[in-house]
């Protein structure tokens, strides 16, 4: 029910994307509201104009409580901030951008959370829906924040889902949602990894369908069945044969095959996505998909063109037999477990890792584990290095790299003719460059760079 506050104060916390995006839906609605940051000063005010309502951004002060009777906090602020202390001690109402969205949206959402995955399954369906014909709204942690999404002529909004932002949804009620996986990542925000994939379980409530990996280890059916909107349908994805009506593999003639059920819907050689993850992501997107009822072809048809987003798993050269890929997206270990275990040859240990950035508290040792067998030398870059190195121990050759351009002419010193030369950092890049983008595209300039 639309819940008008007008009356009342809203105080929005955080002046980027998602701060923003609040402002102008409230400022469009005739609700008064105040947005803050504890760095005013680094919001210009060029870009103030830009975003929103003439708002100014002020400082974020507990004295900025008073009189407000609800508080938007944007997902880059953490829980324990001594505002959103105060204000809970206050009885203040806190709420974020994503639950504002859910009540406004009048078309059915589909919620995509996971630790990797995420921007390549909303892309894919997203691409899917419009190849269905369908007028479709996709951003979200991605690209356009939610608010920005809402128009009155959709029919289905696709919204990737942080775990920052979950944390302040009570009930999503969403049509479909997945957590794809869940590995470590965003420890440096929380106290354990069992409060990181709490937060990410938030998504469960109140769905209607759950999308679930059946061999992910987190799976845990208690975490929804007893939802209080009452139980979601459950259809299940994996890399093994499935059972009717669930999603997964089956080889008939030597063919592997995306199937439903007994059902083949696509020789896997047909992906244009590449790795054993994207065969789960295609998975999930098609299983998202048809419990929002879009039909199969033009699904099977995006799968057959959708070749992934860039910075994820892509090859960006070959040069004298040595394959240079740019995984700058690969922020957590889980992620360049996957790039490895995707790129590897199985026979011998063919790949150069480039590796390092902010480390976020990670654990490095289960990435330490994946390396024997796969990576021949590895070279490490930023804050984390010395971290990673540890982990690693004496199990294999390491170098230290003190920028991307070197990072880049150690390994391609080191690299034979059938090797790979991987950038997937298991780290993030804020350290040492703008964003995972601009590691990326430094990583190619570097890699064109070579005579
Ligand atoms: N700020 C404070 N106090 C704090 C923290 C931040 O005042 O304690 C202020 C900063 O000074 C800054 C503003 O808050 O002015 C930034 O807000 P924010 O960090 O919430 O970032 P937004 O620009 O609103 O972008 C957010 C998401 N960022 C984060 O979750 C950190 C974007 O995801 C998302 O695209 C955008 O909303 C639109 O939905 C980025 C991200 O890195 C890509 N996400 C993480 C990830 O993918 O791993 C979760
Ligand atoms: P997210 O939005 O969750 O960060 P992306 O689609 O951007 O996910 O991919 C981030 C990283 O995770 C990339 O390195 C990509 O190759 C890897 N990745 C993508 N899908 C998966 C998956 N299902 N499991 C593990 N890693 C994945």
């Amino acid at each position: 029910m639309r819940q008008h506050v007008s009356d009342s104060r809203t105080l929005v916390i955080g002046a980027g994307a998602t701060g923003w995006s609040v402002a102008r839906f409230l400022d469009a609605r005739g609700e008064v509201c105040e947005l803050a940051d504890d760095n005013p000063e680094a919001v210009s005010p060029a870009s103030a104009v830009e975003n929103g309502p003439g708002l100014a951004v002020r400082r974020l002060d507990a004295s900025l409580l008073d009189g407000v009777s609800r508080l938007v906090v944007s997902p880059g602020v953490p829980a324990d901030h001594p505002v959103l202390m105060e204000a809970a001690a206050r009885g203040v109402a806190v709420t974020g951008d994503i639950a504002l969205f859910m009540r406004e949206a009048r078309a059915p959402v589909v919620a995509i959370t996971a630790s990797n995955g995420k921007s390549t399954v909303t892309e894919l369906l997203g691409e899917m829906a419009r190849a269905a014909g369908r007028r479709v709204g996709v951003g979200g942690n991605l690209g356009t924040p939610a608010l920005d999404l809402l128009a009155d002529d959709r029919d289905l909004y696709v919204l990737e889902l942080s775990s920052f932002q979950l944390e302040w949804v009570d009930q999503l009620d969403a049509r479909a949602v997945t957590i794809l996986n869940i590995s470590p990542d965003h420890l440096d925000r929380y106290a354990s990894f069992e409060d990181y994939a709490a937060a990410k379980k938030r998504i469960y409530r109140g769905a209607g369908t759950v999308v679930l990996n059946r061999q992910a280890d987190f799976v845990d059916q208690a975490d929804f069945a007893n939802a209080a909107s009452g139980k979601p349908k459950v259809v299940d994805f994996g890399l093994d044969v499935p059972a009717p009506g669930q999603y997964g593999l089956v080889e008939v003639d030597g063919t592997a095959w995306l199937a439903q059920g007994n059902r083949r819907l696509l020789p896997v050689a047909e992906l244009a996505m590449a790795g054993r993850h994207n065969i789960l992501n295609a998975l999930a997107a098609l299983a998202l998909g048809e419990a929002v009822g879009l039909p199969r072809a033009p699904m099977l048809a995006q799968l057959r063109v959708f070749r992934g987003l860039p910075h994820r798993c892509q090859v960006i050269a070959r040069r004298a037999g040595v394959i240079w890929v740019n995984d700058s997206k690969a922020t957590n270990t889980g992620a360049t477990i996957a790039a490895l275990e995707g790129l590897s040859d199985g026979h011998r240990a063919n790949l150069i890792l480039i590796a390092g950035g902010q480390g976020k508290g990670q654990d490095f040792s289960p990435l330490a584990r994946a390396l024997p067998g796969k990576v021949r030398h590895l070279v490490l870059l930023g804050e984390a290095a010395m971290v990673i190195a540890n982990a690693v121990g004496g199990e294999l050759p390491v170098s230290q790299a003190v920028d991307m351009t070197e990072a880049v002419q150690l390994a391609a010193g080191i690299a034979r003719d059938g090797d790979t030369v991987l950038l997937s950092p298991a780290c993030a890049s804020f350290d040492m460059f703008k964003g995972f983008a601009d590691r990326g595209d430094s990583f190619v300039d570097a890699v064109e760079a070579l005579c």
